[in-house]
């Protein structure tokens, strides 16, 4: 009588057979893809091991970058962040904040400022000049407790020469999704600051899971 053995029980590869029963092509794209996150690591380290005390994420290439109004705050269509402060003894990293995804699957994919940090604020540098038309700020109340969630922060949009171009103060939010009208033309980056609450309340440190900002580029160098 022939015995079958189930599904379950078969074998698994070793790793080394799994890789070298891929296609070469497969291979190259693994070992390329392997690469360009070293090199991305590199660069956080290295601007970490200088001491600049407000370190910009590196600028990914703004391949994908949309014509139309969509939004320009994320790694992938070339934008670039700065805050002033983060949490030491979390890893909430600032990149959280524009990785896209406002509702990520775990609470520690967001930007958490430093508790002694009176006045918080987060950058987000675009690619290249922009018409910014909304600001959504996706807070603490899409995966905590509402009462984490920031009542009270300003923005501001700067030109490439560093002139402001609109400034808003808000105050009193509730939304975990916090949507704002922005008229921010020919705007290469936008800055905000929230008002924190005294050590040990819970809006004492910012919370942050995403920066979207809606609008369409201007400049050459955020078009694909
Ligand atoms: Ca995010």
């Amino acid at each position: 009588m022939t015995q079958q053995s189930s599904p379950s029980s078969a074998p698994t590869p070793a790793l080394p057979s799994l890789w070298k029963s891929l296609p070469s092509g497969a291979r190259k794209g693994a070992l390329a893809c392997a690469a360009l996150y070293g090199a991305v690591l590199m660069v956080g380290m290295l601007a970490v091991a200088l001491g600049d005390p407000n370190p910009s994420s590196p600028a990914l290439a703004a391949a994908q970058a949309p014509t139309t109004g969509r939004d320009l705050a994320t790694v992938r269509h070339g934008a670039r962040v700065q805050v002033s402060s983060y949490h030491p003894r979390g890893q909430h990293h600032a990149i959280f904040a524009i990785d896209g995804l406002s509702k990520p699957s775990d609470r520690l994919e967001k930007w958490t400022s430093a508790p002694d940090d009176p006045n918080p604020w987060i950058e987000v540098q675009l690619a290249g000049t922009a018409d910014v038309e909304r600001i959504e700020l996706a807070l603490a109340g899409v995966k905590e407790h509402v009462r984490y969630t920031m009542d009270r922060y300003s923005v501001v949009c700067f030109s490439e020469a560093g002139d402001e171009v609109h400034r808003a103060q808000f105050k009193d939010n509730t939304a975990a999704v916090a949507k704002h009208a922005l008229p921010c033309p020919g705007t290469q980056r936008v800055r905000v600051t929230f008002g924190t609450t005294p050590k040990g309340t819970p809006k004492a440190v910012a919370r942050l899971y995403e920066v979207v900002l809606i609008g369409k580029p201007q400049s050459a160098e955020a078009r694909p």
